[in-house]
């Protein structure tokens, strides 16, 4: 592992990186992890690697609308789970809801690998002090966050292959579906069966950032740590929101960037 100084401007996107090498490494990731990582990174160079208004926005929305559904869930990946697993644990354990391993590139190795991470990092959650605005027993909500996707009984209806297998008390039954770095056919086939699919995705012109009904073009790791300070504030209504609106947003702070120069 390289040291990488604090006063490095880029440090956090080199310590991501290394995460992403080292869980390869374990054989956690698929062979193109780092591919969709580097054009995730592209993507986030242009937004100056930070949240802008209209991903704040976005993610107020996506609060909104996990808060009040019924049977919310958080799909990951292998990328999700490295990157921003614990942050998830914490997010899901504000919205009593299970984390679902769901892959694009489905091995059993790796959806055991990816639960084992989870859990590890659910047992270090468990352990911290409550997030500022969390009421209740914060050890006992972490630990009663369910880890799925070892046993999927279901399918995704409309979808082919391995990436449809799903569990029935996760995927299938949820009604809103927070899904990072998705791909394009599974948001267009969860969308199809009336689900709320809210998307994290750096690329707004992705085929998941344009199906999804809401996306969320920013970085995973800083998403999720917004969306559950939204998600403890719990105060905003889910609105008539525009999505193409929100992609259209992301791309002029893109095109700005440029114009700078
Ligand atoms: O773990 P698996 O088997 O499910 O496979 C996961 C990957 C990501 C390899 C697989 O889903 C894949 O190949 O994805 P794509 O089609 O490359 O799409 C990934 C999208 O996520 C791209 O549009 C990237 O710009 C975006 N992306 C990459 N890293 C991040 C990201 N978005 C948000 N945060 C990131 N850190």
């Amino acid at each position: 592992m390289v040291e990488v100084p604090d006063s490095h401007p880029r440090k956090v996107s080199l310590l991501a990186r290394q995460r992403i090498v080292d869980a390869s490494e374990e054989g956690l990731l698929a062979p193109s992890a780092m591919i969709a990582h580097g054009r995730g990174e592209a993507f986030d160079y242009l937004l100056g690697e930070k949240t802008t208004d209209s991903a704040s926005r976005a993610i107020r929305e996506a609060a909104a609308r996990l808060m009040r559904s019924d049977s919310p869930v958080i799909s990951v990946n292998g990328n999700t789970v490295v990157l921003a697993g614990k942050k998830l644990v914490r997010l899901a354990a504000v919205l009593s809801c299970p984390i679902e391993v769901n892959l694009y590139y489905r091995t059993q190795e790796r959806v055991a690998g990816l639960l084992s991470l989870l859990r590890k990092q659910r047992e270090e959650v468990a352990e911290e002090t409550h997030p500022v605005g969390f009421e209740g027993d914060w050890p006992l909500s972490v630990g009663s966050v369910s880890l799925l996707g070892e046993d999927p009984s279901h399918r995704i209806r409309g979808l082919e292959g391995p990436r449809s297998m799903c569990t029935e008390e996760g995927i299938g039954n949820a009604d809103s579906i927070l899904v990072p770095l998705e791909d394009g056919d599974r948001c267009e086939a969860l969308v199809g069966l009336g689900k709320e699919v809210i998307v994290v995705d750096l690329n707004p012109l992705s085929r998941s950032s344009i199906g999804a009904t809401v996306t969320i073009v920013d970085e995973i790791s800083r998403a999720s740590k917004i969306l559950l300070e939204e998600a403890l504030r719990g105060a905003a209504r889910p609105s008539k929101w525009d999505n193409s609106e929100a992609l259209k947003e992301a791309l002029v702070c893109m095109a700005e960037s440029v114009g700078k120069f």
